[in-house]
């Protein structure tokens, strides 16, 4: 958003009237350049009003869709706050962490499901669908893999983890992100695929064998495949939405049991949207014969104004000009969002801001109170059409 210059430069916040901003404005010597949040600026006198208390499960649901969030176990089971709006606003629930090779190997021929266990035991309390994340992921691998896993045995390690531990959760998942992030068109290789371990020991077929191998273990579970930077009008989103395209037809034409896309929108408060692209790519995706999740949904603050007015209005901006595209196609059929207060995200320690104020990329604040995003994924909700 804000280009790299070697001037010096300075960031000014046009209040309007209304006392929304919609603008930022950068200075660059003499000349002052705006450059302007669309989402916010075209449209403002939009207000985030919304009918009724109806938590966000049950507005969902009410169209056919299904909302959850992602959550870690010890922050669940720690936070009695965290747990009540759990429990009032999901009716999915993901582990943020526990089911990813770090957690569940901590040893070559161990498997530790304590953590997982607990939540899936939790979803299932309280009536939520229990989400998979995820089997075959290039990050998040253990320490020992590095030393032990090579060409001539990736294989087999590949195989008997997806066995062990989709036999373990056989008939509890609602859907496995069984591939994570397999395309990064940046990495320069054939078919825009990642320069990932998996890829780099088996070739480019440890994708369609991943998901051959969960289906056979867990043939009731949704078979997704999950990616992140598709969502904004950016170069490098629409490369990974072309080669996601090419992979997914790819998969498809060799009779591949998979069943989703997994879009997961880490969306960039700051970054544009392009309507038109984002449809056409949602409609191609469907004509594949597959569904779409919304899998692991916030808005990334990092560089937007200080202001939490200011900047909580842009954030529920861009959450409801975003779900208001994505929930038009009557494919999408679940949104998760990846965290659900403020107090706990991934973003402070990836993302931070330069100011050093919070982020605040969630539906609600850190004392569980909803915030405007809230209020837009409710009225997303509410306007979508139904499944
Ligand atoms: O939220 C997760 C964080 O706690 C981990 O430290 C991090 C490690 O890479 O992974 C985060 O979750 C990621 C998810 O598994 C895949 N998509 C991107 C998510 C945010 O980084």
């Amino acid at each position: 958003m804000f280009k790299n210059s070697s001037h010096s430069r300075r960031r000014f916040l046009y209040v309007g009237l209304s006392g929304l901003a919609g603008a930022t404005a950068v200075a660059v010597g003499k000349n002052i350049k705006p450059i302007y949040y669309s989402h916010v600026f075209d449209k403002p006198k939009r207000d985030f009003r919304v009918t009724g208390q109806n938590p966000l499960k049950k507005r969902a649901a009410a169209k056919g869709l299904i909302y959850g969030a992602a959550c870690g176990r010890d922050l669940l089971a720690s936070d009695k706050n965290l747990e009540a709006c759990i429990i009032r606003e999901c009716g999915v629930l993901t582990p943020e962490n526990e089911l990813k090779w770090q957690f569940l190997r901590p040893r070559p021929n161990v498997f530790d499901f304590s953590r997982a266990d607990w939540m899936a035991k939790f979803a299932r309390t309280h009536n939520m669908l229990f989400q998979g994340h995820t089997l075959v992921w290039h990050s998040q691998l253990p320490d020992w893999f590095k030393e032990v896993v090579n060409r001539q045995n990736a294989e087999k390690f590949l195989v008997e983890h997806i066995t062990t531990v989709t036999k373990h959760y056989a008939g509890q998942i609602h859907s496995w992100d069984v591939v994570n992030e397999a395309i990064e068109p940046k990495d320069r290789l054939k078919a825009g695929l990642r320069q990932s371990p998996w890829l780099k020991f088996l070739g480019p077929d440890y994708i369609e064998l991943a998901y051959r191998v969960t289906a056979q273990t867990d043939p009731k579970a949704m078979l997704v495949y999950n990616e992140n930077d598709l969502e904004h009008d950016t170069p490098e989103h629409e490369a990974k939405r072309t080669a996601v395209l090419k992979l997914l037809e790819r998969l498809k034409s060799r009779g591949t049991p998979i069943h989703a896309l997994g879009i997961q929108s880490h969306l960039l408060g700051h970054s544009s949207l392009n309507a038109k692209k984002l449809r056409n790519f949602l409609s191609n995706v469907t004509s594949f014969g597959l569904k779409i999740l919304i899998t692991e949904l916030d808005v990334i603050d990092q560089k937007l104004p200080s202001d939490p007015i200011v900047r909580d209005r842009m954030i529920a901006g861009m959450y409801e000009d975003y779900l208001s595209i994505v929930l038009d196609e009557r494919a999408v059929i679940a949104v998760l969002t990846w965290g659900l207060s403020d107090k706990h995200s991934w973003l402070p320690m990836f993302l931070p801001r330069s100011d050093g104020l919070p982020v605040r990329p969630l539906p609600f604040d850190s004392n569980f109170k909803p915030k405007l995003a809230w209020n837009a994924i409710a009225r997303a909700f509410d306007q979508a059409p139904k499944r």
